[in-house]
């Protein structure tokens, strides 16, 4: 086995290390090296000494091969960034060039993977020469989302990646943080919180990783020198926990904070008073106000400009693109750093999810822009509050802004996976490319997901759609694809070593799995179906309604966060693949046409000309419609309104806000209308901004808020619900012929259910749709003789009454003495063979 490994060994080639070396020649044979080696050059840094002797065999005596580190000669300006380093692997030995420690051990980083350890312990390595830099001074993360923040463990794991992968910022600013933010950002953190973070701060010097420590002040910050005086005394704190880089962010506030010229003073007097002063300490960050261009103002002279000409040189700008979430262009950027002055620092809305918390970013780190290298000072991604799963996107990212010419998202995507989980590398690639798109959001930001079962996916739909049987090469392309995705979630769950990121993904493994389920019987559904063996086709409906059941009740118990509730898998491409294919199929068996069952044509709307809010989906049931909760600022123009108008079905009860501004009724108002035309004032208190209205009178169809003043208004949308109850007089009853798939009528064995046959269905064959799950039940009807005779006796759910049977019958009896209940779903006229 030994020797067979060894012929096979791999050669490394320079695409095969991560982040891809900007030179490198690397031959094909490897060599054992001949002695163990004497390291020398390293006594300084302990930390990188210590993985070097875990990486190759350490001579403590007799002879030995020179494992040499020494300070790089002054070359090219890439040499002289932090990280540059010259890795050079010969048979004679081993030498290193380094700009700094971090250089240092970002060569160690590169030779752990030239080395490939061998059964019998000895390790083989390639010649190898290697020149390397990174293409962007600042690279790494910004856990900048709201939601909760991530727990210690993933803050550490994510280190340890970091350094692997050559990132070296992590920039800590979780918005739902009190000690970063509001309430306490001018509050010291309680004990054991600053114990945690010594020890992030640590894992992050032993990893070469920038930890920068951000303060959030600007929901209520007062310009005054006790405020000043307040941020720096918290970044001393910070500092003595081991802190050497801070930033400020002044992202999604409102009111007095916002203040360009006032946060240029305020970032200055930091510069000088505590950044220059501690001589150790990174330069300073800042989030601006406006930080895309979508909420810039474009004016010349304003809000960008001003800190372009105020804000000390040395400090950083932060900036997510062309809006919040975003591509990130080059063009794009030239536009912001004219105005600012300086070249962005990119903070990359991806593959961060608390705006679609019902939905996982699995998929490739595109979009970002391989000819801007010039045009930024540092490139950080903002991940999911899951923090292993975002592994996937951050890989990218590394290996993007270390050599930016060579990145390719495909290829990097498919590095990932097998990266983050080499233990069932197919599967997890299978999870991710359905587990990547978004879905609708208030930021309209979408991304590709299930590309490669597409084309076959249209093709089988339009097909069908066709009233033709789909071709065998789409039938089994996308059979196999349900069945890797039904196999995947258990393969993940029992390969990966991972604990903690199969805990991250598992909601969603739980839905994957079913969508695996759902679809593996829709397509055998339509086979069926199309084979004429429609009484098999109906055994997979029903197989696929459970199906569709178990992932609504997925999707109403696990992840109930009050943003957006839920779990959705493929929802891009699968899940409206089976929904369309089940809807139309239902139909077929109604024998009509496609439009019959209407699932859900009466959505309500929301009512607003805003269009901003106009783009912020809602979330909505039974017992109520809301606004999906807005993380930024919201406003509304002078004029403008939201609200509500229900569905015809749905009776509004009662309206519930937080709109979280003080002022809200000087400048706003709530109203009511019948029929959106003429509106009446509601009588309200809003303290702080929060309140309810009753609303008894039936009569009411619309609802809403309305900015009455000639300006636009600020507020946060934390709450804006309407609860409702079901209209009086709307049909809610279930029939069995009521020509509507979704509802059925239920037997049991206490009470017999007796159809009345409506005038079209008089005499005719008929054919009888029930799930009964093995069921035995009887139908009857009335005889001539006025008794009751049996036309059925059995248990299947598809069956077929012959119209001779059937001649003056007006009423069919269904009993059962099972204790299994049966559903009458529908009786349908038999359509004439075609
Ligand atoms: C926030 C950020 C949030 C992200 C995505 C910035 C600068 N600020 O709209 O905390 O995670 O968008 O929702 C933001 O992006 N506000």
């Amino acid at each position: 086995m030994a020797a067979i490994l060894l012929l096979i060994s791999f050669a490394a080639t320079a695409q095969q290390i991560v982040p891809q070396p900007q030179q490198a020649t690397i031959s094909q044979q490897r060599f054992t090296p001949a002695h163990s080696y004497k390291i020398s050059g390293l006594k300084k840094d302990p930390t990188t000494l210590e993985l070097l002797s875990t990486i190759v065999p350490v001579a403590e005596k007799g002879k030995s091969l020179p494992l040499k580190v020494k300070k790089l000669k002054k070359g090219e300006p890439q040499l002289q960034r932090s990280g540059a380093y010259k890795l050079v692997v010969t048979p004679e030995g081993i030498s290193i060039e380094a700009n700094d420690d971090r250089a240092a051990f970002y060569a160690v980083q590169t030779l752990s993977q030239l080395v490939q350890k061998e059964p019998n312990g000895s390790i083989t390595l390639p010649e190898a020469s290697i020149t390397d830099y990174p293409d962007v001074a600042h690279r790494g993360t910004v856990e900048g989302f709201y939601g909760e923040p991530w727990s210690h463990q993933d803050r550490l794991e994510q280190l340890r990646f970091y350094g692997k992968l050559k990132l070296n910022t992590y920039i800590y600013g979780p918005k739902d943080d009190p000690y970063h933010s509001s309430p306490n950002w001018r509050k010291p953190y309680p004990a054991q919180e600053e114990q945690q973070l010594k020890e992030v701060v640590q894992e992050a010097k032993r990893n070469k990783v920038d930890f920068v420590w951000a303060i959030h002040p600007g929901k209520d910050i007062q310009w005054n020198q006790a405020d000043s005086a307040a941020i720096i005394t918290k970044f001393n704190q910070m500092y003595d926990l081991g802190v050497r880089a801070f930033a400020v962010f002044f992202d999604d506030i409102s009111g007095a904070g916002t203040d360009a010229k006032m946060q240029a003073n305020m970032l200055n007097f930091i510069q000088r008073q505590f950044i220059n002063q501690k001589k150790d300490v990174a330069p300073l960050i800042m989030c601006p106000t406006e930080y895309n261009k979508g909420w810039a103002n474009k004016e010349p002279g304003t809000y960008l400009d001003i800190l372009g000409e105020e804000l000390d040189p040395a400090i950083h700008v932060m900036w997510t693109g062309n809006t919040v979430v975003h591509d990130i262009t080059k063009e794009g950027l030239e536009w912001v750093n004219k105005r600012i002055q300086r070249p962005a620092y990119v903070w990359w809305n991806f593959p961060v999810s608390d705006y679609v918390r019902n939905h996982l970013l699995m998929g490739p780190s595109y979009g970002i822009d391989t000819e801007a290298v010039h045009d930024m000072s540092g490139f950080v991604s903002n991940p999911m509050d899951k923090a292993e799963a975002s592994k996937v996107a951050i890989f990218g990212v590394a290996l993007y802004s270390w050599n930016m010419k060579t990145y390719d998202p495909q290829q990097a995507w498919e590095a990932a996976n097998k990266y983050v989980m080499p233990e069932a590398p197919e599967a997890f690639r299978t999870f991710n490319a359905h587990n990547s798109d978004p879905g609708p959001n208030g930021h309209r930001y979408r991304r590709d997901e299930s590309v490669e079962i597409k084309p076959y996916i249209e093709t089988f739909l339009e097909t069908y759609k066709n009233g033709l049987h789909p071709f065998t090469a789409e039938v089994n392309r996308i059979k196999q694809e349900f069945a890797s995705i039904a196999k995947a979630p258990a393969e993940i769950r029992s390969k990966s070593q991972n604990k903690r990121l199969v805990e991250q993904l598992e909601p969603w493994l739980l839905q994957f799995e079913l969508l695996g389920k759902a679809g593996t019987h829709t397509v055998e559904m339509v086979d069926n179906r199309m084979n004429l063996n429609p009484a098999a086709a109906w055994a997979n409906y029903l197989r696929v309604e459970a199906v569709l059941d178990s992932m609504a009740t997925v999707d109403a118990t696990l992840n109930q966060n009050p943003y957006q509730p839920g779990v959705k898998t493929g929802s891009l491409v699968l899940m409206p693949f089976v929904e369309e294919i089940f809807k139309i199929t239902g139909n077929h068996f109604l024998g009509g046409e496609e439009s019959i069952a209407s699932t859900n044509s009466d959505a309500p709307a929301s009512y607003s000309q805003s269009q901003r809010l106009a783009s912020q989906p809602l979330l909505y049931n039974n017992k109520g419609i809301a606004y999906s909760p807005m993380l930024e600022v919201a406003y509304l123009d002078g004029g403008e309104y939201i609200g509500f108008k229900p569905s015809d079905a749905l009776q509004a009860k009662a309206l519930y806000f937080n709109l979280s501004n003080n002022n809200l009724l000087n400048w706003g108002v709530f109203e009511t209308s019948k029929d959106g035309k003429v509106w009446t004032k509601a009588e309200v208190t809003a303290e702080s901004g929060k309140g309810s209205i009753n609303l008894a009178d039936q009569s009411i169809k619309y609802v809403r808020f309305r900015n009455t003043s000639d300006k636009r208004q600020n507020f946060y949308l934390k709450e804006f619900r309407l609860e409702v109850k079901p209209a009086a007089g709307a049909n809610q009853a279930v029939f069995a012929h009521d020509k509507s798939i979704n509802t059925y009528q239920t037997l049991t064995s206490q009470q017999p259910v007796t159809v009345t046959l409506p005038q079209e269905l008089k005499g005719a064959g008929l054919v009888i749709l029930l799930k009964n799950d093995g069921a035995k039940y009887t139908i009857t009807a009335p005889g001539r003789n006025g008794k009751q005779q049996t036309i059925y006796s059995g248990n299947a759910s598809y069956i077929r009454l012959d119209g001779s049977k059937l001649k003056n019958v007006s009423k069919l009896t269904f009993s059962t003495n099972d204790g299994q209940e049966v559903r009458i779903y529908e009786l349908v006229k038999e359509q004439p063979a075609s």
